[in-house]
């Protein structure tokens, strides 16, 4: 799938100049289009269909596959490779319902929310929609940005392709967020010469072409977020009605992890050669530690939380691995072993602030340190850090690195499975990632 996203051509016949969709298409599949999608917004049925048995006559012999915009009827009739739908359009369920398993169903997604609801369904690809403003469509929703599009790129679990105000000047930068590819109307449509405009872009497309580290290493861990996600504790912490025992248990140990924790990130800064990353990443680290010093300051003191505990071997044990990464030496897997407490933790905090209740919540004050604005930035630029060091290392380290991101994001699962069940379950599950990884 991937490697048909890399310059998906969207026909647009107004949009062409005055030229037939078969000459722009063919054009463009010369120049090296690798997916076009034929986008009808005003022609009837019988002329949809017309069209897409010609076009599809033109591209199959180069085995470029063609996608019918949001009409499963149309891509049924003519046996099309697949649809492109949107959020208003025929949910997606009943797309492959009527698709079956084979075609290529996409989702064009218009901010985060959506494309993590997307991450749910099996769908072959997301739309990031729109990435810049652009004069062809103008009902869109706020545009991402490139930032934005970065993000959303790293969290998707799907192949993704960028599309609006993509072109020669934009697509080297939307590429090197690690997107799939780039999604073009007018930039090839209404080019003079298509082929030409595909060939330039294409050109740019697989010179910046990346895999963040950072994405990939999510994408493998899915499975555990989801299960963070589905934790009794944090549901329950989310609509407040978690036992204070069992948020008492957590924060004791919290308490214990986070003494090693703070020292072990010092320690990391000092690795560090470059100074710029190394006053970002303590300045990070020491506002985040700060806050989270505070909160649990307060609600120990609210709540008279007894902290006077012996650590559990869920505790134990995740200091002993962030300590291991920290030994290593070497930067990228030290800052692997430590990113899951900012990620995850950033991540659960976003999730249950879209659906917590906060009002009379005992807990709010743990949501609002983990899911606000601040610390989501802060998170990213040590994303930032972490994939360009990443890029500048061998595969053996980057393959470390994911063994100790995913050891310690197991971890964090158990920290919050301990906490609900306390002594009476054994733990012993952390020592293996079995069953816990995706693979691609
Ligand atoms: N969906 C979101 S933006 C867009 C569509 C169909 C149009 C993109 O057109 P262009 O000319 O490539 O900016
Ligand atoms: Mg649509």
């Amino acid at each position: 799938m991937k490697n048909a996203l890399k310059l998906y051509l969207v026909t647009d016949r107004s949009l062409s100049l005055g030229r037939s969709l078969e000459e722009v298409v063919s054009a463009a599949v010369a120049g090296g289009v690798t997916m076009v999608q034929l986008r009808e917004k005003e022609a009837s049925t019988g002329e949809f269909i017309d069209l897409a048995f010609r076009i599809k006559r033109l591209i199959e012999p180069t085995g470029v596959p063609l996608i019918i915009n949001d009409r499963v009827d149309v891509a049924l009739a003519v046996d099309a490779d697949g649809v492109h739908i949107g959020q208003s359009d025929m949910p997606y369920a009943l797309a492959r319902k009527l698709l079956g398993p084979d075609k290529i169903i996409g989702l064009s997604v218009e901010n985060l929310d959506e494309l993590l609801a997307a991450n749910a369904l099996d769908v072959d690809y997301v739309g990031i929609s729109p990435v810049y403003g652009t004069p062809t469509k103008t009902d869109t929703a706020t545009p991402f940005g490139l930032e934005g599009l970065r993000e959303a790129v790293r969290l998707s679990a799907h192949p993704t392709v960028a599309i609006g105000g993509m072109n020669q000047a934009t697509a080297a930068a939307v590429m090197q967020t690690g997107c799939d590819g780039v999604a073009v109307v007018s930039a090839i449509c209404s080019a003079a010469d298509p082929t030409f405009a595909a060939e330039s872009l294409r050109e740019l497309v697989d010179a910046n072409a990346r895999t963040l580290w950072s994405q990939q290493v999510w994408r493998l861990s899915s499975r555990i977020y989801e299960a963070i996600l589905g934790q009794k504790f944090i549901q329950e912490l989310s609509e407040g009605s978690l036992s204070m025992d069992v948020f008492a248990r957590y924060i004791a140990q919290d308490e214990l992890y986070l003494k090693n924790y703070y020292h072990q990130m010092q320690q990391l800064a000092q690795m560090m050669e470059d100074p710029e990353s190394r006053s970002l990443f303590l300045a990070f680290a020491q506002s985040g530690m700060e806050g989270e010093k505070l909160m649990h300051e307060l609600l120990i003191n609210r709540y008279h939380i007894n902290t006077q505990v012996q650590a559990s071997f869920v505790t134990d044990f995740y200091n002993e691995l962030i300590l291991n990464g920290i030994k290593t030496g070497v930067n990228g897997i030290a800052l692997a072993v430590v990113l899951p407490c900012m990620w995850i933790y950033n991540r659960v905090g976003l999730h249950i602030l879209k659906t917590a209740t906060l009002e009379n919540n005992p807990y709010a004050d743990w949501i609002l340190e983990y899911g606000n604005e601040e610390f989501t930035q802060g998170v990213n630029q040590v994303l930032e850090m972490v994939d360009h060091w990443a890029a500048g290392t061998d595969a053996k380290t980057r393959e470390l690195m994911n063994d100790y991101y995913l050891k310690a994001a197991l971890c964090e699962y158990a920290f919050w499975d301990y906490a609900y069940e306390g002594e009476s379950k054994s733990y012993e599950y952390i020592k293996s990632l079995e069953g816990w990884v995706n693979q691609e």
